[in-house]
């Protein structure tokens, strides 16, 4: 599509219905405010209820931010200790997980380290991984779903300087984009509303508008070449099946653990609840790009069910890039695990009618706080074998990276082929993981469905490393 179709009469492929991106025209996004540690390894968040007027017509919807009223900045952190002051300013408790860092339970930020109302939590994370792209968010039992779709998540680079090195875009906001991508519905008037139907328990929310970064129809500005997208799945429920409209390759450069050892080319990628992907897209044609999900395979008959628009890449051709050239070695380091031949433990992700409304389980138990489900052996190396019915379930881990081994019992593609915390598991999965981090009986590690509404029916367990 050329650049002016795509702002002029080009905008119709933007259209959402009725409430078609009418204040939107001309919207740069925006980023989250970048909050650097890296020389300070200090950072402060606070915990805030806030008010948002998402499509710009006067209507304000309640919400919920880290520093301000809608998400919260991106922590860049490297390799150290990073310690984290956490002021609870709102109403109610609510926790701060580090979804994909590799620290122990003791300050994991799992469901039971509720920060109460005017609280304050102060962990000390250890950094010690590779570069990548995690995220943060809250993670109280039964509670998860209000809370993330409220606004309380956010973005962590972890970095290490070689970027320039490595011949990759690091530069923030400009030809280094943090994109999160959230759906959300609206009421009538534009007010964001949590549904609590019971398809939306059992699909999940699905909205039928994509947020990017919070913002409604923006526009992101990319350079005239290399451009790096850092994809964060912050829904609650959607799987994105995302591809360019004009089919442009996207380089896959990192998943959620870190950079793969060479980029992989795809024209279609998809993004579970809670997964990050890193893609390298070439503008040095200079035309501009829709970046579009097709519908998703989980979403229910309630709706959700179509495909939407997820975000328009304008090129500024005053903007040169720094970078022309897709690199061909990216240093990630693939897993290279002593994987056992034997399934060490089987976990069947369980829901269904005969269960009854909203019930959810992990090998037939629902999520017990007082009940830890599994134990650990600390720097085991173990394989893990998920099982799903009825729905695609995105399965998490806490403080491992995993190596996916198998997908429905095959070999998984090429993208896989570095470390995931998260894995979509359609039908099966097997994965391998050493568990070098700590956790206690107080402070145990969860695993659990990161489709938000599951999990907080009770598909979760914990587990401890011992
Ligand atoms: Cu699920």
């Amino acid at each position: 599509m050329q650049r002016r179709e795509l702002l002029a009469g080009g905008l119709g492929v933007l259209t959402l219905g009725p409430r078609a991106w009418a204040n939107t025209a001309h919207l740069h996004l925006k980023m989250p405010p970048l909050l650097d540690t890296t020389s300070s390894g200090r950072a402060k968040l606070t915990i805030e209820a806030g008010e948002v007027d998402f499509w710009r017509r006067g209507q304000m919807s309640a919400t919920k931010g880290f520093n301000g009223a809608y998400l919260g900045p991106t922590l860049r952190m490297r390799v150290g200790e990073v310690a984290l002051d956490i002021h609870n300013q709102s109403r109610e408790a609510t926790t701060v997980h580090w979804h994909g860092m590799l620290i122990p339970g003791a300050v994991d930020g799992g469901p039971h380290q509720m920060i109460e109302p005017g609280a304050w939590w102060s962990p000390v994370l250890p950094v010690a991984q590779a570069p990548a792209t995690l995220w943060y968010h809250a993670h109280p039992h039964g509670r998860t779903a209000r809370d993330v779709y409220a606004g309380l998540a956010g973005v962590i680079h972890i970095v290490d300087g070689q970027d320039d090195a490595r011949g990759l875009p690091h530069h923030y906001g400009e030809d280094d984009l943090t994109l999160v991508l959230q759906d959300r519905l609206f009421d009538a008037h534009g007010r964001m509303v949590y549904d609590d139907s019971m398809p939306s328990r059992m699909h999940g929310l699905h909205g039928d508008v994509v947020l990017v970064n919070g913002q409604i129809g923006a526009r992101a500005q990319v350079p005239k070449g290399l451009t790096r997208l850092r994809l964060v799945n912050g829904s609650n429920a959607r799987i994105y099946p995302l591809a360019f409209v004009d089919g442009r390759e996207m380089h896959v450069i990192a998943t959620d653990g870190g950079y793969l050892p060479k980029p992989v080319a795809l024209t279609h990628l998809v993004l579970a609840p809670g997964q990050r992907a890193e893609v390298l897209v070439d503008f040095a044609d200079g035309h501009d790009a829709l970046l579009r999900a097709a519908p998703d395979p989980n979403a229910g008959p309630m709706g959700g069910g179509g495909a939407l628009d997820v975000l328009a890449l304008v090129v500024d051709h005053d903007k040169r890039a720094r970078m022309r050239r897709v690199p061909q070695d990216l240093g990630g380091q693939a897993p290279a695990l002593q994987v056992p031949t034997r399934v060490d433990r089987v976990l069947s992700l369980d829901m269904g009618m005969r269960m009854g409304a909203g019930a959810f389980a992990i090998n037939g138990a629902p999520f017990d706080m007082a009940t830890i489900n599994q134990r650990v052996k600390l720097g085991a190396t173990e394989r893990w074998r998920i099982t799903s019915n009825m729905l695609l379930h995105p399965f998490h881990v806490h403080g491992v990276l995993f190596q996916v081994l198998s997908l429905g019992d095959q070999a998984p593609p090429a993208q896989y082929a570095g470390w995931h915390d998260t894995v979509l598991v359609a039908g099966s999965a097997e994965i391998a993981m050493r568990f070098t981090q700590s956790a206690s009986d107080a402070h145990p590690f969860m695993y659990h469905c990161h489709i938000l509404e599951h999990e907080d029916g009770g598909m979760m367990g914990q587990f401890t490393v011992v």
